[in-house]
């Protein structure tokens, strides 16, 4: 039997403060609420989900090499503040096969104009962005598909 399906799901600085403020903007689930849906529906589909935050440029870096090393099969990364400036989180994406999907709570393009420019979307396979926490839905459902 094939092994199950690993989606990494990867979330940048300041989503852990997610559901504290700015609900117009960013709704009221937290970062837990949302591993928690995703973990239910990739269950359902017979995948599993490893879902990360840190404040911290290396350490999605370090985890997008993970996701090759151990042959995951697709990444959801939400690299929040680091995707207007990482030019090293873009390069960690060209660097490895897995496909990467970009996903946002917001829609950065309806948003100040220094968030209109996105590293990660020069490197990813989709964006799913503005629809809240269901964009991380949408995006698993894709990398699910890919
Ligand atoms: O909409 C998104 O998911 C963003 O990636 C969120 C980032 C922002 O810099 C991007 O432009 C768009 C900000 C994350 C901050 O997260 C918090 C949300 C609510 C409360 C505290 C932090």
């Amino acid at each position: 039997m094939a092994d199950k399906p690993i989606i990494f799901v990867l979330n940048g600085p300041n989503l852990n403060l997610l559901g504290t403020r700015e609900p117009e903007i960013y709704g009221t689930d937290t970062l837990d609420d949302i591993a928690g849906h995703l973990d239910d529906r990739a269950r359902a589909a017979g995948a599993s989900i490893d879902f990360r935050q840190s404040n911290h440029e290396g350490h999605l870096v370090d985890w997008l090499q993970e996701a090759q090393a151990v042959g995951a099969r697709a990444v959801l990364l939400n690299a929040a503040g680091y995707t207007h400036t990482s030019v090293a989180i873009l390069d960690a994406i060209k660097a490895i096969n897995v496909p990467v999907f970009e996903v946002h709570l917001s829609d950065p393009h309806k948003r100040e104009a220094f968030r209109h420019l996105s590293y990660v979307s020069m490197g990813a396979k989709a964006v799913f962005a503005g629809h809240g926490a269901k964009s991380y839905e949408l995006a698993l459902d894709a990398a699910l598909q890919f």
